[in-house]
């Protein structure tokens, strides 16, 4: 009986050769769809796979080489048992097969490649036959390198037979060749779900890569979570590309607990919303002073200044480099952290006078990726991606008989980022691009407008460089307030009223709507809707 010699190659080089030397040696040479034809073309004898399977090539080639007839064949110990079974069947052996796989690699290299294509070239016949040769060298083999195919003639003509030590060395470079195979694919589909920022999600389950093996590091154990008898860790996730608060240097100062950690994220992610200079001072992860202004300095005073009682002890984060001037005030009260692109030399200096201060470095703000959301629930766990919802002007929607002003359309603008960070039911009273009131995470709408209110007409008169300290301030020359979700009453609309508010900003959508709207016009006040909505629990 010729001895059978089974050829599926992607990579054509030297097979016809090869095949050639093969039928002069007396193989039966066998072949997949496009080797075949290579090979026949060549004017070499050659089998065509379907021929000893009785079985066409189906599903656009995903199953060509997929039975049992090329598989007992290979795995078939040459044992009178195994034999036996082989000739019930009537299958027959195959000892030599050259196989090398679909170029996975080299299509995911391909500029513009899609994801079914990358799929498409995941080869699996090919690696089964692979591995089921080198798993039974000990009567086959395998070749996955064209450039073995002379040494294995050369043998062959030799010894009539290729050498156990030979065999052995090639099953060795096969399993290493698949292993690296699957590696590639592991590796591509790794980096496609860390890569799904848009909506056009490949696979639903996704998310879930961030705690596959790999994924997520521990930086350090923190000396406890939010209170002294939890324990606690900060894990960062490897793979992140930007600047955010998991991926911060520290320069300076004392350990960062988790609520450090927690808060540095709050402060971080709201000055990244501003392209002016911008400071945010941020208590129990809400913000209690924001500003923005013409410079670092100027903004830091004015978001210091919006509530200082609250301000001790904060955390601070600036969308600029550190200049010394802003050091210098920033060093006038006891912050906790303070987090930034950069800070100039002296800038450090200055904040270096304050042992414990926590100065975290996060390099620069943009192209930063965006990043999942995932809270635990007891039991379980919930992921959605980050709020990245943004407004712009044109986005408005003025739906009262009065129109913004274009300082209150500044102003709406920046109480619409202020309140996107502010824990929910979310209120922030804004004028001059400072947060001067802001009302969190009361368990009714009106209630954070009260508390929101009640310090803006509080900072406005505390405000000892303000011009006119009475309440006659800012507040009666027309300041904005901005809602994280809709009215569902008239109620904080009546309130803001009364308080002097100028101008409402807030998603629109319940089914109150007219009712708000109506008063804000029986009471001269101009509301714009957003049509976005900005829970934060
Ligand atoms: O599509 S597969 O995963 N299914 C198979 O049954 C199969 N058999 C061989 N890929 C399969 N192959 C691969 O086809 C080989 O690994 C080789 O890379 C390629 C050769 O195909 P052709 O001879 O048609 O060019």
């Amino acid at each position: 009986m010729k001895r059978r010699a089974l050829i599926s190659v992607s990579d054509k080089k030297g097979v016809v050769e090869f095949a050639q030397a093969l039928v002069e040696l007396g193989f039966e040479v066998v072949s997949t769809g496009g080797t075949f034809k290579t090979i026949k073309s060549a004017g070499v004898e050659v089998k065509y796979v379907t021929e000893i399977t009785g079985f066409p090539e189906i599903l656009d080639g995903r199953v060509k080489t997929l039975h049992p007839k090329v598989h007992g064949g290979i795995l078939a110990r040459r044992t009178p048992d195994h034999l036996e079974q082989l000739k019930d069947n009537d299958i027959t052996p195959i000892d030599v097969v050259a196989v090398n796989l679909y170029p996975f690699r080299e299509t995911i290299a391909k500029a513009g490649v899609t994801f079914e294509e990358a799929i498409e070239n995941i080869d699996i016949g090919g690696p089964a036959m692979v591995r089921a040769s080198a798993k039974n060298h000990a009567s086959v083999t395998i070749v996955v390198n064209p450039d073995r195919y002379d040494g294995i003639v050369a043998e062959l003509k030799e010894k009539g037979v290729v050498s156990a030590e030979t065999r052995r060395q090639l099953a060795l470079e096969a399993f290493a060749h698949t292993a690296e195979y699957d590696s590639a694919i592991a590796a591509y589909l790794k980096g496609q779900c860390e890569g799904l920022k848009d909506k056009e999600a490949e696979c639903e389950d996704c998310g879930l890569a961030i705690f596959a093996e790999g994924t997520v590091e521990k930086v350090q154990d923190l000396r406890y979570g939010e209170n002294p008898h939890q324990k606690a860790a900060f894990y960062k996730e490897v793979a992140y590309q930007g600047a955010g608060a998991g991926t911060a240097k520290q320069l300076w100062g004392k350990e960062l607990s988790f609520n450090n950690l927690l808060d540095l994220n709050a402060a971080l992610e709201l000055v990244r919303e501003f392209d002016d200079p911008a400071v945010t001072i941020i208590k129990h992860n809400n913000p209690c002073g924001t500003a923005i202004a013409g410079t670092l300095e100027e903004a830091y005073i004015k978001a210091f200044d919006a509530d200082p009682v609250s301000a001790f002890g904060g955390i601070t984060a600036c969308n600029r480099p550190v200049d010394v001037a802003t050091a210098q005030e920033l060093v006038k009260t006891f912050m906790e952290a303070v987090i930034a692109p950069s800070y100039e030399a002296e800038a450090l200096e200055v904040l270096k006078t304050k042992k414990n201060l926590r100065i975290m470095e996060v390099g620069s703000l943009e192209g930063a990726a965006p990043s999942y959301d995932l809270k635990k629930i007891r039991g379980g766990f919930l992921l959605q991606d980050g709020d990245y919802g943004q407004i712009k002007a044109e986005d408005l929607k003025v739906v009262t008989e009065r129109t913004p002003s274009e300082e209150e359309l500044r102003d709406l603008l920046f109480a619409w980022k202020v309140v996107k960070h502010v824990k929910s039911n979310a209120i922030v009273v804004a004028k001059d691009g400072v947060a001067i009131g802001v009302g969190a995470g009361q368990m009714n709408r009106v209630g954070s407008a009260h508390i929101a209110l009640e310090q803006a007409r509080g900072t406005a008169i505390g405000t000892e460089k303000e011009a006119s300290p009475d309440l006659d301030s800012w507040l009666s020359k027309g300041a904005v307030l901005a809602s994280d979700a809709f009215f569902p009453f008239k109620d904080t609309v009546e309130m803001a009223a009364k308080y002097g508010i100028a101008a409402i900003i807030q998603p629109g959508g319940s089914v109150r709507d007219e009712e708000s709207i109506e008063a804000c016009n029986r009471l001269g006040l101009t509301m714009v809707f957003t049509a976005m909505r900005h829970f934060k629990h």
